[in-house]
């Protein structure tokens, strides 16, 4: 492993994706360790995962042009569902994923960013799907969860028009949560993802699926998740404690994940 690094820190993991040379560009090596790399996440240990670019310069800035130029329909479909499929596992992972996105999220940049649940960027950092302007689509989903995570005329006028926005514009639209300087960015994701991995995990897990699987269905059914997984926190040994340490008027000594 090379393409992707991975750090292990108490309660929660960073993921790096490390090509600098090519601004981090994702070529089907990077693809296939990004996938193994989750694959080994323990989530009984790791609460949360930052995913992360190397260097100051940018974040991912899209799908390796000089790979896919020379692809033919059906080797074009293969390679859109090879990022596609790597996506959908950081979007379903099982526990919360943030996009530290430090600089260019262009193309499958953006997408996977907008894989993960919560985006927030440095000042420097600059969005776009640049794709029409190569002579084909956004292919690892930015079709489909840019009009999802902001409004979709507005996600149509970026698509078309191939326009770049800065992070004050993401930060409007609602495409990242938070703008940081450059130096306050994985200090401030970290500071997220350790608060995050001090809650209940099985309760933080199953917000993940509920609000993920709600959005795709009627509120009739979307209704019916939430009480299934709300029902199934129940009898944990960290739903006791946690009930138990309010009424105590305690802090929680710590949640097993149990
Ligand atoms: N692919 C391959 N190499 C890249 C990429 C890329 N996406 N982006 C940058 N690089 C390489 C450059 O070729 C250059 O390499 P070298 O030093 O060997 O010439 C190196 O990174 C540094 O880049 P620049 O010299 O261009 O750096 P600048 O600071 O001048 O510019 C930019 C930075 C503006 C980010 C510029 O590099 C750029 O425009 N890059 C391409 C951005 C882009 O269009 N991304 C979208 C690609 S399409 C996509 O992601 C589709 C996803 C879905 C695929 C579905 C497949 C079917």
């Amino acid at each position: 492993m090379g393409f992707v690094l991975y750090e292990q820190k108490e309660g929660y993991a960073i993921v790096t994706i490390n090509r600098p040379e090519a601004l981090n560009a994702l070529n089907s090596d990077v693809l296939a360790e990004l996938d193994s790399v989750f694959d080994q996440i323990d989530t009984n240990v790791v609460r949360a995962v930052i995913l992360t670019g190397a260097g100051e310069k940018s974040f991912v800035a899209g799908a390796d042009i000089g790979e896919m130029s020379t692809l033919t329909v059906a080797e074009g479909e293969a390679f859109g569902k090879r990022g596609n499929d790597v996506f959908r596992k950081i979007e379903t992972f099982p526990v919360p994923v943030i996009a530290a996105v430090n600089g260019f999220a262009l193309g499958g940049g953006n997408e996977i960013a907008m894989s993960c649940d919560i985006r927030i960027c440095s000042e420097n950092a600059m969005f776009g799907q640049p794709e029409v302007g190569l002579g084909i689509t956004p292919g690892f989903g930015g079709t489909q969860r840019l009009a999802r995570i902001i409004n979709p005329g507005k996600a149509k006028e970026l698509i078309y028009t191939a326009s770049n926005i800065k992070a004050p514009e993401a930060l409007a639209i609602g495409l990242v949560n938070a703008v940081y300087p450059i130096e306050e960015l994985m200090p401030a994701a970290e500071k997220m993802a350790a608060k995050i991995a001090r809650n209940a995990p099985i309760a933080v897990r199953a917000c993940k699926k509920a609000i993920n699987d709600g959005l795709q269905v009627d509120m009739d059914q979307a209704i019916v998740i939430e009480e299934k997984l709300f029902g199934s926190c129940f009898q944990t040994e960290d739903q006791i404690e946690g009930m138990k340490a309010f009424l105590e008027k305690r802090k929680v000594e710590g949640f097993k994940n149990k």
